[in-house]
């Protein structure tokens, strides 16, 4: 008899503000520095922009009827940071409030939890012109937005967010130009905006359980690939966990997971990477480490990928080269390793103990359309799914306190630089006419929902 998930293990689907909403300047939303960037030629694929996206600032009602006939139980979505106080500090804007509000009203009347992320990625423009992270004021500016929400919208919500992938909105955004703001700064710029990120991160964590009416549950939803052993022996285990946290290259932008997640979960940074950025770092005080420390109820990650590893010599980690040929999405970096998962959820049920895990995202993007006979045949996202989900399914089984799978995306958006090349949704999106229809994928998921994963 084959066995479900948990009970009680909650099935989603995620969005993003800027990749969604659209009405980019409309009822006095304020820019952010993805409005910016993409008017700005040339920095993204065939000049796309997120004026428009899917339309969802208008079609929200659809939408949720949407979500409802796929059964979610939960939904990620992010709020725009300009959108409901323009400049990013002082003025608030009524009608921003307003969308959200009904926004999360009509979620909860269809029977759909909302999980709110804070910041994914919209900077206000207003304050990237104040230096955005590298501006000691921006933890406080993120405290009173996020003490703003909180206030306004956690009467009704308890599942919150701070940050979406710091790693790719400040080691992208400030350092490869790929990414807005487009900027190209040092790693001791950057090593000071991820610490002011975690100031922000533990002071908007304190400002939602003051503020918010319900019982609070908070994370963070960081990026990460997941280290897979090539055997299961313990020397390749034990190298693939080591490669995992390992602090890398001093000059890489994308820090490690273990530079995010030590901080907020273990109180202090780990001894490796002040020993790689020495010279480069801020000083950090023991009352910086208490307050980034807030306690979070569960660990968000964002996982899409894996990479195998086997113990070298002395048991050092070596990253094997994936074979030629080996399955991978429309974008280059969506390669499908389906242990990911498993090992993501092990390794840091074992770095953080005890602590519920919560796959804020894993998807898959592929050229879907519709088809002759009026559907959308997305085959390769069901399979990629269903592995990807045997994974999660075993970690559980094994006792790790994985409670959540939410799937990117809910629809296909805007997908940053890739602007709309990459289809990443279980709803197809024509971005002409912004109908929407199911694609095979929803209709799968709906009863993977429907029977909480047992036939997986
Ligand atoms: C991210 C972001 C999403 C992306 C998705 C596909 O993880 O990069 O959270 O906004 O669209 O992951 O790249």
């Amino acid at each position: 008899m084959a066995s479900s998930f948990p009970k009680g293990f909650l099935w989603g689907a995620a969005t993003a503000a800027y990749q969604i909403e659209g009405a980019w300047n409309e009822d006095g939303k304020g820019p952010s520095v993805w409005d910016e960037f993409c008017h700005r030629d040339g920095k993204v694929w065939q000049n796309h922009t997120g004026d428009v996206a899917c339309d969802h600032y208008h079609l929200w009602k659809n939408d949720i009827k949407l979500m409802q006939e796929i059964g979610l139980k939960a939904y990620r979505m992010s709020v725009s940071w300009p959108r409901v106080i323009p400049l990013g500090y002082g003025k608030q804007n009524p009608k921003g409030l307003a969308f959200y509000d009904k926004l999360i009203d009509g979620l909860l009347k269809a029977g759909i939890d909302p999980w709110i992320t804070l910041f994914h990625w919209d900077m206000p423009q207003g304050l990237q012109d104040k230096g955005a992270w590298m501006n000691s004021d921006i933890p406080k500016h993120f405290e009173d937005y996020a003490a703003l929400l909180a206030s306004k919208l956690g009467d009704r919500v308890s599942n919150w967010m701070t940050f979406n992938e710091p790693q790719c909105f400040i080691g992208i955004g400030y350092s490869s130009g790929i990414h807005a703001p487009g900027d190209k700064r040092s790693m001791r710029d950057l090593l000071l905006m991820y610490f002011n990120f975690h100031l922000a991160h533990g002071r908007a964590v304190q400002a939602i359980r003051q503020n918010a009416k319900l019982k609070a549950n908070i994370g963070m939803a960081p990026c990460t690939s997941g280290a897979i052993p090539e055997t299961e022996s313990k020397k390749d285990i034990d190298a693939t966990k080591k490669s995992m946290f390992t602090i890398g290259d001093r000059e890489n932008a994308f820090v490690n997971i273990s530079w995010i997640l030590d901080p907020v979960l273990l109180g202090k940074y780990p001894e490796e990477g002040l020993k790689r950025y020495e010279g480069l770092l801020p000083e950090i005080k023991d009352s910086d480490l208490k307050l980034i420390s807030q306690k979070i109820d569960f660990i968000g990650c964002n996982c899409y990928t894996g990479y195998k590893v086997k113990a070298g010599k002395d048991g050092k980690p070596e990253t094997l080269a994936k074979p030629i040929g080996h399955p991978r999405g429309h974008l280059d970096w969506l390669t499908v390793d389906p242990e990911a998962l498993y090992w993501l959820t092990r390794f840091f049920n074992e770095r953080y103990p005890d602590k519920p895990l919560v796959i804020t995202e894993n998807g898959f993007c592929s050229l879907d359309w519709v088809a002759l006979d009026g559907k959308v045949h997305d085959p390769a996202r069901i399979d990629q799914m269903h592995r990807y989900l045997k994974g999660l399914k075993r970690a559980a089984a094994e006792g790790i306190p994985v409670k959540a799978y939410f799937h990117w995306s809910l629809m296909d958006n805007f997908e940053w630089a890739e602007g709309y090349r990459a289809r990443f949704g279980m709803i197809h999106v024509d971005y002409t006419t912004q109908k929407r229809t199911l694609k095979d994928s929803a209709y799968w998921y709906k009863d993977v929902i429907a029977s909480n994963g047992k036939d997986i």
